[in-house]
C-alpha cells in the first residue's frame, strides 16, 4: 500500500490531541525507530461502549486476521502483524496508538457508493471539458458533518452485512435521508435505487483508506463501487436530501482539482479513467 498522509495529520479529528510527527522515511514499520513514542488516544465516544465498538484490549482478545463471529477482522491488504496483542496498521506508523474515533481494533470495514452520470447541457448533450475535451462526469457528493469536507456518501459495514447492502443503505441514509421518513417512504426509496444498484457496479477499489481517523492499531478499509447511469434518467430523478452524518448533498463535477475527504479523490480518478471522462 502507498504511504499514508492524512493518517498522520497533526491534530487528531474531533479532539485537541496532537499526533507524534512521523517523517516520511519513518512511516514503514520495517524502518527501525527505537525512540518512537506515539501518543495514546481512544475517544470517549468509543470508551463509552457503544454497540459498534470493541471493548478495550486486556478485558478482551479479538481474533485477528479472521472472521471473528460476525465481525470481519481480515484485511484486504493481507495478513497484518499483531504485536503485544495489538494489531499494526499495514501502512505503517501514524504517531498515535489506541483507536481514536474508530470502534474496531484492526480493520474497520466501510463501503463507498460512487453514483455517477454525465454532465449535460440544456439540450441533453454531454458537456466536454474545454481543456481535456473529454466529457465531464458528475457524482453524488455529501458534505460530512464531522469535518465539513466533501466526500463519497460511504459508511461502515454492519457486522454480518453484505457489502452490496451497505452500499445501498449508506447512499439512502446520507444522500436520500431515508432514516427521517416513514417505513413506507423508505420502501419507496429502496425500490427506486434498487434498479441502479443492481446493475453491475464497477468495483473501483478495495483496500486501505488514508483516513484522518486511522491510528497505529485501528484503520479504515473500503470497497468503493461505481454505479453509473449512462442515460442519466434514473439517478437524475432521485430527490437528493442530506441525512445522518451528511450536512449537504449535491452533484459535483469530477475533476482532479477536487479536494475530498480521505483518499476519495483517488477513487474518483479511477472512475474517470475507466469511463474515459475528464479528470
Ligand atoms: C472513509 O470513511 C470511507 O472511505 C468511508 O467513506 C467513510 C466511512 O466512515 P463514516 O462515514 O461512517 O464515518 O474512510
Ligand atoms: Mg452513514
Ligand atoms: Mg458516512
Amino acid at each position: 500500500a502507498a504511504p499514508h498522509v492524512k493518517a498522520r495529520c497533526q491534530e487528531y479529528p474531533g479532539s485537541k490531541v496532537k499526533r507524534l510527527l512521523v517523517p516520511d522515511d519513518k512511516v514503514g514499520w520495517s524502518r527501525r525507530w527505537p525512540e518512537y513514542r506515539p501518543v495514546g488516544y481512544t475517544a470517549p465516544s468509543v470508551l463509552n461502549k457503544p454497540v459498534w465498538a470493541d471493548p478495550d484490549i486486556g478485558s478482551f482478545s479479538p481474533k485477528f486476521n479472521t472472521l471473528d463471529g460476525a465481525v470481519d477482522r481480515t484485511s484486504f491488504e493481507g495478513c497484518y502483524k499483531v504485536e503485544n496483542g495489538m494489531p499494526l496498521n499495514p501502512c505503517g506508523r501514524t504517531g498515535l496508538t489506541g483507536r481514536g474515533l474508530l470502534g474496531r481494533w484492526g480493520p474497520n470495514h466501510a463501503a463507498d457508493p460512487i453514483v455517477t452520470r454525465w454532465k449535460e447541457d440544456s439540450k441533453k448533450g454531454k458537456v466536454l471539458h474545454p481543456v481535456s475535451k473529454r466529457p465531464i462526469l458528475q457524482f453524488v457528493s455529501i458534505k460530512r458533518k464531522d469535518c465539513g469536507q466533501w466526500a463519497i456518501p460511504g459508511g461502515m459495514v454492519d457486522p454480518g452485512e453484505q457489502v452490496s447492502l451497505t452500499l445501498q443503505r449508506e447512499f439512502s441514509e446520507e444522500a436520500l435521508n431515508s432514516l427521517a421518513v416513514s417505513a413506507a417512504e423508505r420502501a419507496k426509496i429502496h425500490e427506486r435505487i434498487k434498479k441502479l444498484f443492481n446493475s453491475t457496479g464497477f468495483q473501483v477499489f478495495k483496500g486501505y483508506v488514508d483516513d484522518p481517523r486511522n491510528t497505529d492499531n485501528a484503520w479504515m478499509e473500503t470497497v468503493a463501487v461505481n454505479f453509473h447511469d449512462e442515460s442519466g434518467n434514473s439517478v437524475s430523478e432521485l430527490p437528493l436530501q442530506a441525512g445522518d452524518d451528511a450536512g449537504q448533498v449535491q452533484w459535483v463535477d469530477v475533476d482532479s482539482s477536487l479536494s475530498l475527504y480521505a483518499s476519495h479523490s483517488s477513487f474518483l480518478e479511477l472512475v474517470a479513467k475507466e469511463r474515459k471522462a475528464h479528470w
